[in-house]
């Protein structure tokens, strides 16, 4: 092997409380079914399974004030938080198992906050369907997965803004986004207005995925902790199913593998998060399995002997 990866740590965390469908809960046990944990270990990395965090049921209300449920997932996002910054404080990878996508915020936190104490630069590479920038005046849905990035960078409640203490936690420019094909409407003037750099499908399918990640992945250097935040509804929904929220048009096998191929060859990725899985809505567990196929290249399996 000729990279080497730091050890790694899996942190649990079955909670679909900012999503819109029940079952991203069961997402971390569908992951170590499929088997991530072994297929690390036998890439030759150090892997520790720290076990899944707890917080509050879902009560599965209608939203108030624009938010659903937003005390739990403040609380969910900071039990992640303080996880996540230990392992990196430990020198260690933290990889999330979601849970749905308003676990970012307590993830993305403690990694940019790690950041600011050793000095390195941060870049996010948010693979998703969304952009996940909705605010509470103007969600479609409530649901508080669909906000993540705004909370990130500066724009929803101070629960969540401040969560970290100092804020906001990220630049917009910090961010990349790739695979985007669904934005609201409303969402679609706050992304503009904030500036971030969205590689989304029309934009793949006119340059190629290669020249894309080439894009998203310019000026890292040894100083850059690269976090990659992986909504399983990234993936075209014909190889990925088992997600609450499909979109069409996503990207497929190979181009899902070379975006996870051309990150490993960094060599920068010092944590993930791997999120909106859900098993009831999956088939056999394969959306779990091609999760973990991917997160293998991610880790540095090639398809080509490129070693
Ligand atoms: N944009 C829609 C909303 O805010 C759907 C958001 C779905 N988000 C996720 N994560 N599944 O990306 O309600
Ligand atoms: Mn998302
Ligand atoms: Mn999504
Ligand atoms: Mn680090």
């Amino acid at each position: 092997m000729s990279r080497s990866f730091p050890p790694v740590s899996l942190i649990g965390a079955p909670t679909d409380i900012g999503a819109g469908h029940r079952g991203a809960r069961m997402g971390p046990d569908a992951l170590r079914i499929a088997g991530l944990g072994e297929a690390l270990a036998a890439r030759g990395i150090d892997v520790i399974d720290r076990g899944d965090l707890s917080g509050p049921d879902n009560p599965w209300l209608p939203p108030t004030d624009g938010y659903r449920h937003l005390d739990e997932v403040v609380a969910w996002n900071r039990a992640l938080m303080d996880a996540v910054g230990a392992e990196l404080r430990a020198g260690r990878l933290p990889i999330v198992l979601g849970g749905d996508h308003c676990l970012g915020v307590g993830s993305i936190t403690a990694v940019a906050r790690h950041c600011r104490d050793t000095g390195k630069k941060l870049r996010v590479l948010w693979l998703d369907a969304h952009a996940d920038f909705n605010t509470s005046d103007v969600t479609p849905s409530g649901n508080v997965h669909g906000m993540p990035v705004a909370c990130l960078c500066g724009l929803g409640p101070d629960a969540l803004v401040r969560l970290g203490g100092s804020a906001p936690a990220m630049r917009p420019d910090e961010i990349r986004q790739i695979g985007i094909r669904s934005v609201d409407p409303e969402e679609k003037r706050l992304v503009k207005d904030y500036g971030l750099d969205i590689y989304d499908m029309r934009y793949i399918d006119e340059v190629g995925m290669k020249r894309a990640m080439e894009e998203a992945l310019e000026d890292l250097d040894d100083d850059t902790h690269l976090h990659v935040s992986f909504d399983v509804d990234f993936l075209d929904p014909s190889i990925a199913p088992g997600v609450g929220t499909t979109v069409p048009g996503g990207p497929n096998y190979r181009e899902a593998q070379l975006v996870m191929e051309m990150i490993a060859d960094t060599g920068r990725m010092g944590s993930l998060d791997i999120v909106e899985l859900n098993p009831a809505l999956d088939n056999h567990n394969g959306t779990a399995e091609l999760a973990v196929d991917l997160v293998e290249s991610l880790f540095g399996k090639s398809t080509l002997m490129r070693d």
